[in-house]
């Protein structure tokens, strides 16, 4: 594990043996970089993301918890992408690298801990191996009474070209739309031509078609898959995004949208592995 600094974030890095990197700040726990051995990135950053930990930054992997959007009483997705998380471990062998990072209830700002005054545990970990990867990420209520909680893991991919890219495997899917109408998903291929954020319900597999890159998108545990592209309008009123810059990531979000609750002592375990040909 290499110590560095992204922007003003302390971060930590790890190469594999094939020479695949992952670059995670602290801040977030929130992947900011992802390469596979032949050097690519694979996600996106915006170039006009605050990087000193005053906001959430835009892009890369922000952890969405315990809240998705304003599906619940609190934050707009939650405060584990504004809080700093432990390195809880980190290893290797046999060509895969891990990182794992920790939040629980002592490291929040006083102002989330008050809003959300719940004993838990949240562990994520990230590993490299091959062209591939893998986050696992675990809920643990360490209370004595349940808690509702919502998540994703709202994964922002460099796709260079939004015009030549399709998401496969959602067809003949039901789906709301940002209207909250509810469609079905009739062409094989989902592209992107106007503002898209939709709620899918999961599946185990998607399939990401760029000019570039075909990446397997595989989930378990999750409930729903979320895509998202700003559009040309939402994106001039985000501050934090460059004008231009929808034209070239697309977010792909395994998600558990709505609020769920987790029994005292249990834990909920999701999984979610990105794999590029
Ligand atoms: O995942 C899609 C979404 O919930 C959109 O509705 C959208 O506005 C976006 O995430 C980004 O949210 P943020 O709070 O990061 O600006």
């Amino acid at each position: 594990v290499t110590n560095t600094e992204y922007g003003a974030l302390p971060a930590v890095q790890i190469t594999a043996a094939d020479g695949s990197q992952a670059t995670v700040s602290l801040f977030g726990a929130h992947l900011l970089s992802w390469k596979t051995g032949d050097g690519k990135e694979r996600l996106f950053v915006s170039a006009q993301t605050p990087l000193d930990g005053s906001k959430a930054i835009r892009g890369g992997v922000p952890v969405i918890f315990p809240q998705f959007n304003v599906r619940g009483p609190g934050l707009r997705h939650g405060f584990a992408r504004v809080s700093t998380w432990r390195l809880t471990g980190s290893g290797g062998d046999g060509g895969q690298s891990f990182l794992e990072f920790g939040l629980n209830q002592n490291d929040l700002a006083p102002e989330h801990a008050q809003a959300w005054p719940h004993a838990f545990e949240l562990t994520l970990r990230f590993t490299l191996h091959g062209d591939a990867l893998d986050a696992q990420f675990t809920v643990h209520n360490s209370g004595a009474q349940a808690f509702p909680f919502g998540l994703a893991l709202h994964t922002y991919y460099d796709v260079g070209q939004l015009a030549a890219t399709s998401i496969s495997g959602l067809q003949h899917m039901r789906c709301t739309d940002h209207h909250n109408e509810t469609l079905t998903q009739e062409h094989p291929a989902l592209h992107f031509t106007e503002k898209l954020d939709r709620l899918y319900q999961s599946t185990p597999t998607l399939t990401l078609n760029t000019a570039n890159a075909t990446l397997r998108l595989e989930q378990q545990g999750f409930d729903n898959w979320v895509v998202w592209n700003p559009g040309q309008d939402d994106a001039r009123a985000l501050v934090d995004l460059a004008d231009d810059e929808y034209l070239r990531f697309v977010c792909i979000e395994p998600a558990c949208a709505d609020q769920r609750p987790l029994a005292a002592g249990a834990k909920w375990t999701g999984k979610h592995r990105i794999a590029a040909d």
